[in-house]
């Protein structure tokens, strides 16, 4: 087979194995005959980047000679996970690679399972920016991503013996890394620290000088297209000493000192911060925070440069979407460019910069809003912080213009936020930099004008405030990880995937297929396989044996009080002692429930690794249980990534959005699970709106009262015996050690016991109830399924695909290129 894959290069399937042999013994340099399934994948992909290449050479070429108007997306996080079955997908060549790969004696399945995750981001956040590269590449936009080059990403969660997160280093690099492209010839200086002097000459300009000087080298990811040629580009930056080994130090016998600088340097980008929503106030961070904006906005300008035209154009050119307040020292380090080297008048540059930037929020928790302290800043960034004093000054001038003697006002929206040290404000430095301002969803982006914005809405005018509702790739999250109900799809709207995978809304066409009693035989039936896929992946990877029977209903995403994982852990205890209560003859009524959970905590976030143990540990009784564990078993699944994502969702029943009212900005886990599923949901208002709220179970209270109740809390607390006696019980079990460990959970319980900010006692009741009527409404599987049909029919509203194009047009102002 090997000599004929040599010999036969007629048609593309001998190619492709032409191609992978050539890689197995030229780029790997190992004979074929004791090949195993890592080296096939290297092969495979490396074979599969060849392609790549053509096209995105060819799509840079197009950009260079048309010059269109580009769009460059700042993120400190892209969750990119596996790259060859998306790219095999994306370039139409997945059958193809399966038939040669199998020639040759491997199969398809066991080489992309070879492929680490590329887990460069937290979770929604970074997982938004890969579904924009996506769908940026398929509508065929001028759109770049910039980022990090991480060497150890996201941690690798492992869970100990008594139930507790452990983290240990992501290697993700370990391995060849055959999709990046390292540009050694791309590089820039960045410096930090140092001195910065006022020129004092009448112009704004200054000097900075002194201080560490590193070097940002460029690696790039290659972003496929969708069925297009366009193959856009994600540039990731490394750091590097600018000069390397100190000759000197180590002929002196001062070895460590001879490596100090490299290792300083190469510290900026080794590790990605594990925080999610909550600030850190390091130095490193704020360091990488400046490396990456430095480097990005030295390569667009170079590159603008070379179209020729005057820097007051740049905006005509170039837009800069800041993907949240982590780049938004762009916004100073473009003035000090425009000021201190480009030599524009002050104004001038203002008025470039707040034509370039665009600024999207993700967050409104007071908790998560970004403040860099004004000496650190001053001390690492001497000059950006006096370029920011300047900015303030003007503002707050032209704010007192506005609203004469109004002092609360100019305290509350100065850049710099009093008190000991004084902080600046991340979000307002944004908000006034940026052209536009939005959030990511319609509930979020009003609150942002009504609270975090709101004072900035009365100065600026709404008309800068808007609303680009999230989306996700329905490549990845419908064709990619459940390929036969893409084929289904396909199939029965006798429609080609490349139509409606670019078009989700197409998808509406199956709803009169829910009265089709074959269809719906169908939709089931892979339903049920994918469900038997999880159960041999959690079978291989953990040994645990799961009822496949069951109704699969699954909570997956970060470890986080307001995403309140509590709350459904305190309601499968519930449904445990409910159960433990009843009757073999109510048993018998009751539908066998899988619980799952995944996801990771901060590593200093105690209280949501307290919530982890508590899971591991209830589901350690749980499932010993010989009275209830045929009807309820309870799972937590270590490690949540988008690869086991791509297991987990297409095999849930049921998803859990249960978020305390008005606190998750938006949420793209209960997209991808609507897109083959349903959901519970405290906020999820469009989702319902387009899915109807038939198909979705809401529950607990909305929005507007959240602030009385937890004033209530406050000032009028009720004991919770007296107020929901369901969950007094249930915390009183725990308390009472039923789950083992008697005191460890007290500081959990404590939460809901005292305060209770995330609302869960008041919820508890009505949390229960909907439960329920998920159990009553699956009880009637005809129904159910064809709530499940209708859902993923009604969810084209939220492919990122429409996302992206209101960013293009309403943003953004670029238009698509098409590759020849
Ligand atoms: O917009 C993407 C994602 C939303 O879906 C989540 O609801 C939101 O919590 C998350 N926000 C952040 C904020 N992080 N910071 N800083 O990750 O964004």
């Amino acid at each position: 087979v090997w000599k004929d894959a040599m010999r036969d290069v007629d048609t593309e399937v001998t190619s492709i194995t032409k191609s992978f042999v050539n890689h197995v013994q030229t780029s790997l340099a190992r004979q074929p005959y004791n090949l195993d399934n890592l080296g096939a994948y290297q092969a495979a992909a490396l074979s599969v980047r060849d392609n790549l290449l053509v096209n995105w050479n060819e799509t840079a070429l197009q950009y260079t000679r048309k010059a269109p108007k580009r769009a460059y997306y700042l993120s400190l996080e892209f969750l990119m996970g596996r790259t060859l079955d998306n790219a095999l997908l994306n370039l139409g060549l997945k059958d193809q690679y399966s038939e040669g790969v199998k020639k040759l004696g491997f199969s398809v399945e066991d080489i992309l399972d070879q492929e680490r995750d590329a887990a460069l981001g937290n979770g929604g956040l970074g997982r938004l920016a890969a579904c924009y590269l996506d769908s940026s590449a398929s509508q065929e936009l001028p759109v770049w991503g910039y980022g990090l080059r991480y060497k150890y990403g996201i941690f690798q969660q492992l869970i100990s013996p008594a139930g507790d997160q452990l983290e240990a280093p992501d290697p993700w690099l370990d391995n060849q890394n055959p999709w990046e492209l390292p540009r050694l010839d791309v590089s820039y200086e960045i410096r930090f620290y140092g001195q910065a002097e006022r020129l004092g000459d009448g112009t704004p300009r200054a000097t900075w000088s002194g201080g560490q000087e590193v070097l940002a080298v460029a690696y790039d990811v290659m972003i496929p297209g969708c069925y297009t040629k366009t193959t856009n580009n994600l540039r990731l930056w490394e750091s590097k000493p600018k000069r390397g080994f100190d000759l000197n130090s180590f002929n002196a016998g001062n070895y460590e000192g001879a490596v100090e600088a490299s290792n300083s340097a190469a510290a900026i980008t080794s590790v990605l911060y594990p925080n999610d929503h909550t600030t850190f106030g390091k130095e490193l961070r704020l360091k990488q925070q400046y490396f990456w904006t430095a480097a990005s906005l030295a390569d667009i300008l170079r590159r603008f440069k070379n179209i020729g035209k005057p820097i007051t154009e740049f905006p005509d050119y170039v837009a800069i979407q800041l993907n949240d307040t982590h780049p938004t020292l762009a916004i100073p380090e473009l003035m000090r460019i425009l000021i201190d080297e480009e030599d524009q008048p002050w104004s001038t540059a203002w008025q470039i910069v707040t034509n370039t930037f665009f600024y999207t929020n993700h967050t409104v928790l007071p908790e998560a809003l970004e403040k860099w302290p004004v000496p650190l800043m001053e001390h690492l960034l001497p000059r950006h912080m006096q370029i920011i004093y300047d900015i303030n000054l003007l503002f707050l001038q032209s704010v007192e213009k506005k609203f004469p003697g109004d002092r609360d006002r100019l305290g509350r929206m100065s850049l710099i936020e009093e008190g000991f040290p004084k902080q600046v404000r991340m979000a307002y430095l944004a908000c006034i930099g940026s052209r536009k301002v939005n959030g990511v969803a319609e509930l979020h982006s009003d609150l942002v004008k009504t609270t975090i914005l709101k004072d900035f809405v009365e100065f600026e005018g709404i008309s800068k405030f808007g609303n680009v509702t999230n989306g996700i790739t329905p490549r990845r999250w419908l064709d990619q990880c459940n390929p036969e109900l893409s084929s289904l799809i396909s199939s029965t709207l006798k429609v080609d995937k490349a139509v409606w995978l670019k078009d989700l809304t197409r998808l509406e066409a199956l709803l009169p297929f829910t009265e089709d009693e074959a269809f719906r035989k169908e939709w089931a039936a892979i339903k049920q396989r994918n469900k038997e896929r999880l159960a041999h992946h959690v079978q291989t990877t953990l040994g645990f044996t799961i009822n496949t029977n069951a109704m699969f209903d699954v909570q997956i995403k970060r470890l986080h009080e307001y995403k309140r994982q509590t709350l459904n852990i305190l309601g499968v205890i519930h449904r445990y002692l409910t159960l433990k209560n009843m009757s073999a003859a109510e048993k018998k009524k009751v539908n066998p429930r899988v619980v799952f959970f995944a996801g990771k905590a901060a590593p200093a976030y105690y209280i949501a690794k307290l919530t982890i143990r508590l899971i591991v540990n209830v589901a350690r009784i749980i499932n010993e249980d010989p009275d209830t564990k045929d009807l309820l078993q309870l799972y937590f699944l270590p490690d949540y990534s988008v690869s086991l994502a791509e297991v987990l969702i297409p095999a849930s029943d049921i998803s859990q959005h249960i978020s305390t009212a008005g606190t998750e900005a938006s949420g793209t886990s209960n997209m991808k699970c609507s897109l083959t599923r349903m959901l519970v949901d405290g906020a999820n208002i469009e989702i319902a709106e387009e899915v109807g709220e038939s198909n979705v179970f809401f529950f607990g209270h909305l929005t507007p009262a959240v602030e009385d109740l937890r004033y209530q809390h406050t000032y009028h607390p009720t004991p919770i015996e007296e107020k929901c006696p369901a969950l007094a019980n249930v915390l009183n079990q725990v308390s009472a050690g039923l789950f083992g460990d008697a005191h460890v959970y007290e500081p959990l319980l404590n939460t809901i016991r005292q305060g209770d900010h995330y609302l869960l006692s008041d919820d508890f009741d009505s949390y229960i109830a909907a439960l329920a009527m998920v159990d009553e409404a699956y009880l009637d599987q005809t129904e159910w399924v064809k709530k499940s049909i209708r859902t993923t029919a009604k969810m084209g509203k939220f492919s990122s695909d429409r996302a992206i194009n209101e960013y293009a047009e309403s943003y953004w102002n670029i238009e698509a290129q098409k590759i020849a």
